[in-house]
């Protein structure tokens, strides 16, 4: 049966998006949602994303588009990285496991054939979605420049003030009595952003990084902010490429999960799902499982993830997956793993949520309603579940490598 236009809704789809499903059901029926659904779930794989790197030659550029990917120098796929300099032509480099993420390796403006006059025409500054600015010290004019060029197009730069490491340990073998990482770098901080007012760069965003401790100083919170900054679906292609085990990460990663649960309830109401005996409501469960495995891959909870952070932490992998809230589904993440934890969570407390639900209404099909309220109930309910325990270890993680700094 066809449903007109007005009698279609899908709860918190967004407005246009409702449109361009609706439209696809008054066309095509069923199989029009089918599709646009599963194109709309997969769309931030095909989205690209371009952010260029620049900055003075030795600024560390190379080196941070290895570890923002998790690479090394030599490595395949790795970035040349030299003490000697070494980035002369502009290169680019995919994202290890999604191609459509491209960090461009460019030189600096000023550098040896990268002059101010022809830096626009040769590295052509519209097609990049931001710029992140590199500098092992003060930012030079010509970074200053660039800056307020990029400014003007109305793009976002960063600047990334790199290798504070060795600031910090420079500091003490100078001084007889060494002053506080804080204080080093609330004046490394300051020195930047009085630097940048110079070059008519008020209000600049500043990072204090060092690629040999990505886990340390600004790293994960310039991670963060990229995610947070990026408009749309390319945000969703940054949120899910960017790896990162923080609070703010895994924060802005459930964000954009979240976003897919009607996506996924709608596949789910109209392919057809069973009813699960015990729990009175239907969903699909290949397509849940598929969309829980996602999760547990963005939130660093595969078992390889598990096991390389209990190897972290100096505990046993079994150990660390106990504390976890979501261990059954950990321990077996298969339709019969995804149905215990169905019976372990209180089927009265689910069918009142279902119930509340804003009824996405697909015709008449009872069926596919109640397919889509118990996919996005029990999604919701995972995805919140897995996100706890992310956070459980991100904590873990973070007391851990503050005790090692302390030492
Ligand atoms: N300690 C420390 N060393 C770094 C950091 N970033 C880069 N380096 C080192 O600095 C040197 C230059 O780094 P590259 O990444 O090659 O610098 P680049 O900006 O790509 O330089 P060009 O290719 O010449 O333009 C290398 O020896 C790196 O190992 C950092 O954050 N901390
Ligand atoms: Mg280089």
């Amino acid at each position: 049966m066809m449903a007109s236009k007005e009698s279609f809704e899908c709860g918190n789809v967004p407005a246009e998006e409702e449109e361009l499903i609706s439209d696809m059901f008054n066309k095509y029926g069923i199989a029009g949602i089918q599709k646009y659904t599963k194109e709309r779930l997969n769309k931030w794989r095909e989205t690209y994303l371009h952010i260029a790197i620049t900055g003075e030659s030795g600024a560390g550029k190379s080196t941070f588009i290895n570890v923002i990917r998790g690479l090394k120098s030599d490595e395949e796929g790795g970035a040349h990285t030299d003490v000697i300099e070494a980035t002369k032509t502009i290169k680019y480099y995919k994202h290890p496991k999604y191609e459509n993420v491209v960090f461009w390796d460019l030189p600096g403006v000023g550098t040896d054939n990268f002059k101010r006059e022809n830096y626009d025409d040769q590295v052509k500054l519209a097609k990049y979605d931001f710029f992140l600015i590199c500098s092992s010290e003060r930012f030079s004019e010509n970074d200053g420049w660039l800056a307020r060029k990029i400014s003007k197009m109305g793009k976002k730069f960063y600047f990334l003030r790199t290798k504070v490491s060795i600031d910090i340990s420079n500091d003490a073998k100078g001084r007889s009595f060494p002053r506080s990482r804080d204080d080093i770098l609330n004046k490394i901080q300051i020195d930047c952003l009085l630097n940048l007012d110079k070059h008519r760069l008020f209000d600049s965003l500043v990072y204090l990084i060092d690629n040999f401790e990505p886990n340390d100083f600004d790293f994960n919170r310039l991670k963060a902010k990229l995610i947070e900054d990026t408009p749309h679906l390319k945000r969703e292609a940054m949120a899910f490429s960017i790896i990162g085990q923080t609070e703010e990460i895994m924060f802005q990663k459930k964000k954009e999960l979240e976003k897919r649960i009607q996506f996924i309830s709608l596949t789910s109401a109209v392919a057809g799902a069973v009813p699960i005996p015990g729990v009175g409501t239907a969903v699909d469960l290949a397509i849940m499982l598929e969309e829980i495995m996602f999760y547990r891959d963005q939130f660093g909870l595969t078992d390889n993830a598990i096991k390389r952070n209990a190897e972290m932490l100096g505990v046993r992998e079994e150990e660390l997956k106990k504390e976890l809230n979501m261990k059954e589904l950990l321990l077996d993440c298969t339709k019969k793993g995804l149905l215990a934890l169905f019976n372990n969570i209180v089927i009265s407390e689910a069918v009142e949520e279902v119930a509340k639900y804003v009824i996405p209404i697909i015709g008449s099909i009872t069926a596919g309603i109640i397919s889509y309220k118990s996919t996005n109930y029990w999604l919701k309910k995972i995805l919140e579940g897995l996100y706890q325990d992310a956070l459980k270890i991100s904590r873990k993680l973070s007391m851990h490598s503050a005790q090692s700094t302390q030492v």
